[in-house]
């Protein structure tokens, strides 16, 4: 069967640097494993337009991914596919996969949707895969219309689909269960990309002189539950691949694709800390650990201990991210976090004894924060004084408890789906005494009383990336500390494409 995965445009107003989609990676890989042609169209980097593509490609399925501020994007390729092509069109992905909000029928329902794909993808898509080419075998009637006739029952039993008949009716069936062996999947399938097109292969990575950098996902999902995080929508069964599994990928990302950099994408890798232990004597006997390598996305304060950390150092890791969020003590309560302030300081303190370099990500404006509470923030952050701190407006993603919060409460300021995004120093929704205007505020506050400090001045001129980017890092610096006065071409190009 011919497949084609797709990533839709990301029409942000910032320069953002492109990656390839893990997600897609991932199920690309499956599809290629089963003998499927697999084509990945990322228009990020595509300068074919995608109406050309599906016509010289003639895909038999068509799978396209969706965060929430792509998702409108997804909608609109969908619509230019179905006018030029008749194919199943599949879309997946953390927005429709929300069916606390009805969001997998919100795609659904569009006329040029067939399929909506609930959470982990891999198992599901190839269940799909298999209907749709058993289908085309034996039917006389080919077409998208045949293939979703009710008569013919075809997706009665597809777990973890939410789909739509010919007739226009919408059911969601059971959700499909999480892979349990993550070590049955195959490597993420990179050479379906158009690498060399990427601007930065794992964005939260140094990319020093240009290097080499990759993503890596050794487990999946988070047994915690915190209220402003999208992770609560994923399956709440942590799993993770042995260290055997894994090292055989690090050691195919280091050895044959040159990988100079390797970012950790797991949300919460240090849930069992034996398998890093594992791991990092692997990282050391392969002689993998010159690859400096970094958890990008936080792992859980009250697991760093410091033999762990030094012992991970001594594997290669270079730096870690931590989720702090919040400064103040009672806020930190009402997040459903499951830790406390002390904890996270000894965190921080493990590591630096252990030289290792640290990330903190921070939260200004939860629900029921005042001046004071941020501030609170602010100052915490000065305090644990990480090498990196990402301080970012609180957005209410759909499916979340602030979501849920903010609709009972709070005043959402944003009712566009591609408005929802933490690059554009906006404040999305307002709550009591907490404006917009304090929130931007105290943003632009937190980033300027924490890096115009000599130290985190030094630091950042002492590092080539700084010099290698400087418009750039200018360009973020002056949207960062100073408030944004208009908008920008790009989004006005966006508003004049109107509503889809
Ligand atoms: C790495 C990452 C990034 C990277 C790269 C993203 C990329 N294009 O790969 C960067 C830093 C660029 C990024 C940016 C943003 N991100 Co981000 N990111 C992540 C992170 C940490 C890992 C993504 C990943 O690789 N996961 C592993 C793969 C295997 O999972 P997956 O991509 O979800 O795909 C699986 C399923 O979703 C499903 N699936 C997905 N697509 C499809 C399509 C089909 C057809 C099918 C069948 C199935 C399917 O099957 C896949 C395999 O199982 C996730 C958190 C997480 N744990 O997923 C957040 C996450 C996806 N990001 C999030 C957000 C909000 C953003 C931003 C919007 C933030 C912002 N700054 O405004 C931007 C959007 C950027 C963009 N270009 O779209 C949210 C999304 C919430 C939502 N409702 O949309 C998440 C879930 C974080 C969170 N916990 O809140 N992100
Ligand atoms: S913020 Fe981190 S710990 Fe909390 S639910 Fe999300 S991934 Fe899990």
């Amino acid at each position: 069967m011919r497949v084609a995965l797709i990533n839709p445009r990301f029409r942000l107003p910032i320069d953002t640097r492109t990656t390839p989609h893990l997600g897609l990676a991932y199920l690309g890989a499956v599809s290629k494993q089963r003998g499927d042609t697999v084509r990945i169209f990322d228009a990020d980097v595509e300068d074919q337009p995608v109406q050309d593509f599906v016509l010289e490609f003639k895909p038999d399925l068509v799978g396209i991914t969706a965060n929430t501020p792509q998702v409108k994007q997804a909608w609109r390729t969908a619509k230019a596919i179905k006018e030029v092509w008749d194919v199943p069109i599949v879309i997946g992905g953390p927005h429709p996969s929300v069916t606390s909000e009805g969001l997998d029928f919100e795609s659904a329902e569009r006329p040029y949707i067939d399929i909506v794909v609930r959470g982990e993808g891999e198992a599901v898509w190839l269940e799909i895969s298999k209907r749709v080419e058993d289908f085309k075998r034996h039917s006389e009637d080919k077409s998208t219309r045949a293939l979703m006739d009710p008569e013919r029952h075809i997706w009665d039993d597809v777990l973890g689909i939410t789909y739509k008949t010919s007739d226009g009716q919408v059911y969601r069936n059971m959700d499909a269960k999480p892979i349990a062996d993550l070590d049955s999947l195959p490597w993420p399938a990179y050479d379906l990309f158009k690498m060399d097109r990427y601007t930065n292969l794992q964005p939260a990575t140094d990319h020093v002189d240009g290097a080499r950098s990759f993503s890596i996902l050794t487990s999946r999902g988070c047994p915690y539950r915190c209220t402003f995080c999208s992770q609560s929508i994923m399956p709440i069964k942590w799993r993770a691949r042995t260290p055997e599994n894994v090292i055989e990928e690090w050691r195919h990302l280091v050895r044959d694709l040159g990988a100079q950099e390797i970012g950790v994408l797991d949300d919460s890798a240090n849930i069992r800390k034996d398998r890093l232990y594992r791991l990092a004597d692997l990282l050391i006997a392969e002689g993998l650990n010159h690859v400096p390598w970094i958890f990008v996305n936080g792992i859980r304060a009250n697991l760093a201990e410091k033999p762990l950390m030094a012992k991970l150092k001594q594997a290669g890791l270079k730096r870690t991210a931590f989720g702090v969020e919040t400064g103040n003590p009672e806020i930190m309560k009402t997040i459903d976090k499951n830790i406390d302030h002390d904890t996270i300081r000894q965190a921080f303190k493990n590591c630096k004894e252990v030289g290792l370099e640290t990330i903190g990500f921070f939260i200004i404006g939860l629900p029921g924060e005042t001046r004071e509470t941020m501030q609170d923030t602010i100052n915490f952050a000065i305090e644990l004084d990480p090498l990196i701190a990402n301080f970012s407006m609180m957005t209410p993603y759909p499916g979340t408890k602030v979501y849920e919060i903010v609709k009972r409460q709070g005043r959402l300021l944003v009712t566009d789906w591609e408005d929802y995004v933490f690059f554009e120093q906006k404040a999305r929704y307002e709550m009591g005494e907490m404006t917009a205007e304090l929130v931007e505020e105290m943003y632009r506050r937190a980033y300027r009383q924490f890096y115009l400090r000599p130290g985190p001045i030094l630091r950042r001129v002492k590092t080539k990336d700084f010099w290698l980017n400087l418009p750039r890092n200018l360009r973020i610096a002056r949207r960062t500390f100073f408030k944004k006065a208009e908008k920008t071409e790009l989004r006005r190009a966006i508003e004049a494409q109107g509503s889809i």
